[in-house]
């Protein structure tokens, strides 16, 4: 807890999609948000904007990725409530057999060594609070693979198993670990991230889904699991779109 009371929520990658609609309504939700990204602006943007709004936001720029930045930010609190690792993301869609190996490394550095680093600096300070949360935002590319999917299915895998691990070996600590684990989210970069900037690629990935997950589905679902009482650990959430029964059947109209 703050000296105000309030209890901090920081979410990671909450530049955009997932991560600023995740901010957006934890702050409404009544956690003082602390908003990290590496993209300064934009984080700050959406401070103001949740400041300006009557909730409480402060914006800190955070490569996951470089554990001396992430210590350094992690020495800033003595207590916080929730941490929402939701850094992370897919690079290229190649079969394993040309698939770039640079694009795998960079995968398990966002998506591995990220909430890694950013789990174990504040892991003290979740605990300190008598009362925390560690949300890992896996996919269901962490349950299952599918065809040009390998890269990143491995690294989810591997954000996945950090959070089923951590939940075993802090079992009577005061900290659930919640892995929330979504389908198909229509964001505005997760398509084109992945396919570096081309959009004809990006746009085929929802072709003719009516109704993709959006950004606040998920924020609606971390914020649920999140607000539950804290006796109450949701370990896995799956969800999808109503139109993906899976990771390889998708209904579209076409
Ligand atoms: C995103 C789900 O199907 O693109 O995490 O791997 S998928």
């Amino acid at each position: 807890m703050t000296a105000t009371g309030t209890p901090i929520a920081v979410v990671t990658g909450a530049s955009s999609g997932i991560g600023a609609a995740t901010a957006r309504q934890l702050a409404a939700a009544g956690y003082r948000v602390v908003l990290t990204a590496r993209r300064k602006d934009r984080i700050e943007a959406l401070a103001a904007e949740i400041n300006e709004s009557g909730h409480q936001a402060t914006a800190y720029a955070l490569d996951v990725t470089d554990r001396a930045a992430v210590d350094a930010f992690a020495s800033a609190f003595r207590t916080i409530g929730v941490l929402v690792n939701n850094a992370g993301g897919a690079l290229g869609a190649d079969p394993v057999a040309t698939g770039d190996p640079a694009d795998w490394r960079q995968m398990y550095e966002t998506n591995v060594i990220g909430t890694l680093n950013v789990t174990q600096a504040l892991l003290p300070a979740l605990d300190a609070s008598g009362d925390g949360t560690v949300v890992v935002l896996s996919s269901t590319a962490g349950h299952g693979t599918y065809e040009g999917g390998a890269g990143y299915v491995a690294a989810k895998n591997g954000a996945r198993v950090i959070a089923e691990t951590l939940r075993l070996e802090i079992v009577g600590r005061p900290v659930r670990v919640i892995e929330i684990a979504p389908g198909m989210v229509k964001t505005e970069e997760f398509a084109t991230t992945r396919f570096r900037g081309d959009n004809e690629k990006a746009a085929k990935v929802y072709a003719g889904v009516a109704e993709p997950l959006t950004a606040d589905d998920v924020a609606e679902t971390i914020t649920w699991a999140v607000t539950r009482p804290p006796h109450v650990n949701i370990d896995l959430l799956v969800v999808r779109p109503r139109a993906q029964a899976s990771n390889t059947k998708v209904h579209r109209e076409l």
